[in-house]
């Protein structure tokens, strides 16, 4: 990886992903690309930083070429619950999008990671130590979306010896950029609702299990995968990675070790809470400890420590 291109970049992963791709890398080697949001000050002020919309191939391809890009982290698409809202919007943009980039990397010879999801699995995968390889049935228009990107990202390596890497993300928890739309952002949310209300409303219901992982975990899994021996790789796409797995009150519990009064009570999103039951509880990851040497730095307790920490600093509140 010498010249970097990261598509989604004004995203949950990706402000984080260019950020710590800059530090490695060098700044001007790493190209920020998002389209419809505002990207944040330090996205342009730390190094280049393009408009494109992935559902363009020509935009895609001009961009590749004019900054002479190698590998390409490709992070723009549409969240589950937003998905669900306009399946045919999620499948421009997470289907063409993908086939767009892949293409470009086939002509263009670059290396692309691929994020997928637990949302790849679906209500007949066994959801307690749901298996690397195993049945995929999803029932969501993102779910479609991601196991279709897996299959795709494979047939690209398998075809045209496309270096296609990936991994299934569980729910990603973070201070720095908020979700959009997904069923996992109440793990985020609850943070500042926390901090600012010292309450919150959940909108799945007690007792949804669901793998998560800190975002710097997640930023470390993208750059490892990418930076390992291929030699070493069975698998190549969607590998499982987790780092713990937890019910809302078991979040609750544990911001509560900090602000004791902090109350939740429950609204049930009915689409959400019916996505996150078709979803792991807690995948088996062994598959990418064994072959790239995968490992989780931060638990539950470990997390919430530092979410609480610094999104308190950002929002100048006192706890
Ligand atoms: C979502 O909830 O849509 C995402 C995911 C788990 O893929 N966070």
């Amino acid at each position: 990886m010498k010249r970097i291109l990261v598509t989604g970049a004004t995203g949950q992963i990706g402000s984080e992903l260019v950020h710590a791709l800059r530090l490695r890398y060098g700044s001007d080697n790493v190209v920020a690309a998002g389209h419809q949001k505002a990207p944040q000050q330090s996205l342009i002020e730390e190094g280049p930083f393009t408009t494109l919309d992935v559902t363009c191939i020509e935009a895609i391809n001009a961009t590749v070429q004019h900054y002479r890009i190698d590998t390409i982290f490709h992070l723009a698409a549409l969240l589950s619950a937003v998905s669900e809202k306009n399946p045919q919007r999620a499948w421009k943009v997470n289907m063409d999008g993908l086939f767009n980039v892949l293409e470009v990397s086939r002509e263009q010879r670059c290396a692309v990671f691929f994020p997928s999801s637990i949302g790849a699995f679906g209500p007949d995968t066994p959801r307690d130590n749901t298996p690397q390889d195993t049945l995929q049935r999803p029932n969501t228009m993102y779910g479609v979306c991601k196991v279709s990107g897996e299959l795709l990202c494979d047939y690209y390596f398998s075809r045209f010896g496309v270096d296609t890497r990936g991994v299934r993300y569980p729910g990603l928890i973070s201070y720095e950029t908020p979700p959009g739309g997904g069923t996992t952002d109440y793990a985020v949310e609850i943070f500042y609702h926390a901090i600012q209300n010292k309450s919150y409303t959940c909108f799945l219901q007690q007792g949804t299990y669901l793998d998560m992982m800190y975002m710097p975990d997640a930023i470390r899994a993208a750059i490892e995968l990418m930076e390992t021996d291929v030699s070493r790789l069975k698998h190549r796409n969607a590998f499982n990675i987790t780092a713990m797995s937890f019910a809302p009150e078991e979040l609750a519990e544990s911001i509560r070790k900090h602000i004791p009064g902090f109350r939740m009570d429950y609204n049930v999103d009915p689409v959400r809470q019916a996505i996150a039951n078709s979803w792991p509880r807690h995948m088996d990851d062994h598959a990418a400890r064994t072959e790239w040497g995968w490992e989780s730095q931060f638990d539950l307790e470990q997390m919430t420590a530092h979410m609480l920490t610094q999104l308190t600093a950002k929002l100048s509140a006192t706890l």
